[in-house]
């Protein structure tokens, strides 16, 4: 292999390393966010949230992340777990079933799917229970947590995208800095050669004959025939 991407990373003035972005909790090797004191949301809106800041809800799948989770719940949040395809099979959002994680935290008596209620949507309650419940029900449940990847990220918190950016303009900087140059240099060359064009002086040498005469290196010689009066050197009356 002509090129290892470590040793071309050793030339990249940026130390990468896999971090939360602002905001984000890590934990069990992943970014959490948990939205408290929002505005009355349904599952849907906090699922669009969490997908919209590049995650989705989150996924407890331990009691380890529940307990992590728990500490920073204000109030009942939505989490990725759902029975929306079909009733009874509570599937994460990530496509995992509930059974393959091997965790829960149901409430005493929960899930208890109400045909009319249609509860096919997981909230963790403020004692950190389960509880099934009408996704679109905006009673009581006015928060969600979300969960990202980690993202590779300088040690100043910069990430992929911010240092491509970064290249990106540097390098258009550069390119106009060129251009720069290069018009400058155009515009000096074009004075050096209006600086250098001929001096013309009159020379009288030679009776009437008259002409003109480069002073410079350059010479440039234009013959006035005799007859023609320049009304040079003559007298005014
Ligand atoms: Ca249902
Ligand atoms: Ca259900
Ligand atoms: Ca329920």
């Amino acid at each position: 292999m002509l090129f290892n991407i470590f040793d071309i990373q050793q030339l990249f003035p940026f130390k990468v390393s896999t971090q939360c972005s602002e905001g984000w909790l890590p934990f069990a090797g992943r970014c959490f966010w948990i939205e408290n004191n929002a505005a009355p949301r349904t599952w849907y809106d906090g699922r669009d949230a969490c997908n919209r800041a590049g995650g989705t809800l989150a996924i407890i799948e331990s009691q380890e992340v529940q307990d992590f989770l728990y500490q920073f719940t204000k109030e009942r949040c939505w989490f990725g777990l759902h029975d929306l395809d079909s009733e009874g099979e509570f599937y994460w959002v990530d496509g995992n079933t509930l059974t393959s994680t091997g965790y829960t935290n149901w409430l005493p008596g929960e899930p208890n799917e109400q045909e009319t209620n249609n509860n096919d949507c997981v909230e963790m309650q403020k004692d950190g229970g389960w509880n099934d419940k009408n996704c679109e029900d905006l009673d009581f449940t006015d928060g969600f947590m979300c969960q990202k990847a980690m993202e590779p990220m300088t040690e100043d918190g910069l990430s992929t995208g911010d240092v491509i950016g970064i290249i990106i303009g540097t390098l258009i900087c550069l390119l106009l800095l060129a251009v720069l140059i290069y018009l400058v240099l155009i515009y000096m060359r074009i004075l050096d050669g209006s600086s250098a064009s001929p001096t013309r002086t009159w020379s009288s040498s030679g009776g009437a004959a008259s002409r003109f005469e480069n002073e410079s290196s350059t010479t440039e010689k234009v013959t006035v025939p005799d007859n023609v009066n320049l009304g040079i050197g003559s007298t005014s009356t």
